[in-house]
């Protein structure tokens, strides 16, 4: 069972141009860290894009908890994802029916498809919730993760709930690029895994969420992107800390490389 490296996924005939693109970023950038800019003002999310652009190779943003969100937040983020060649994925979680969430992801305050390469999903509505998603983003060149699991203790999102979200994905995979999910749920190399919850030292927040490491997460668990907020937001130097984390992350992953030969 020989591991295929992210520039080989790249290269699959199948895979979406999307993921496609972010895995070659992956490779050229030997970085496999997402880091989740969860702070509340435009201005400190895109002095951290900035400043940590050159670590990651995605940054993921909840635009809803901006305090001073304008309109030009878009572009600008936008830019500097040019500038440091990384993808923005906005955490929005949709989970409506297909019209609503056509809606959420188009219009409204924060015309989240204009600006954010990646948006994610709940399962929960069915396909159309993807299909929604799917008549705003496809023609955008855009894509889309399903939550398959939660980082959170008691989530609901297990067992054959994950794997009916895994069907989902299977099904509309010209929208679909992978997964939030806490574990390699499938073995098809087109789909990307992404694994929020990861700190240097496993543990919780008091408040549900549970960490566990880089190695366990990409090494142990067969997952392919690592998703770090409070693990580098509330290190004293924000740019060492995603460097440290963007290290054992691609540490962990050639290990793994090596391990299937
Ligand atoms: N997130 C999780 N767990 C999930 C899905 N998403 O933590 O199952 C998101 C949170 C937060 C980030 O909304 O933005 O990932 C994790 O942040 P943290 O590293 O500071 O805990």
């Amino acid at each position: 069972n020989i591991e295929l490296s992210y520039a080989d996924r790249a290269k699959l005939p199948n895979v979406h141009p999307l993921a496609s693109k972010l895995l070659r970023t992956m490779e050229e950038k030997r970085s496999n860290l997402c880091v989740s800019a969860d702070v509340t003002s435009s201005e400190e999310l895109l002095r951290l894009a900035d400043s940590l652009g050159p670590s990651v190779c995605l940054l993921k943003t909840h635009v809803d908890i901006l305090q001073d969100y304008t309109a030009a937040f878009g572009q600008k983020l936008q830019a500097l994802a040019e500038k440091h060649n990384f993808l923005i994925f906005e955490d929005r979680k949709f989970a409506d029916i297909g019209n609503t969430v056509k809606h959420q992801y188009e219009g409204g305050l924060y015309q989240i498809s204009s600006w954010s390469h990646i948006v994610n999903a709940h399962a929960v509505p069915g396909p159309g919730v993807v299909k929604g998603l799917s008549a705003v983003g496809k023609p955008l060149g855009r894509g889309c993760l399903l939550i398959a699991q939660m980082s959170s203790q008691g989530s609901l999102a297990t067992g054959e709930y994950t794997q009916a979200v895994l069907k989902m994905a299977e099904e509309q995979s010209d929208f679909v690029i992978g997964f939030i999910c806490g574990s390699k749920i499938t073995k098809r190399p087109e789909f990307i895994h992404m694994t929020p919850g990861v700190q240097l030292q496993a543990g919780g927040d008091g408040l549900g969420q549970q960490y566990t490491t880089p190695e366990e997460v990409l090494y142990n668990r067969g997952s392919d992107v690592i998703i770090v907020g409070r693990g580098i937001l509330e290190a004293p130097d924000r740019l060492k800390a995603a460097e440290l984390y963007r290290k054992s992350g691609w540490e962990s992953y050639t290990k793994r490389l090596c391990r299937s030969g």
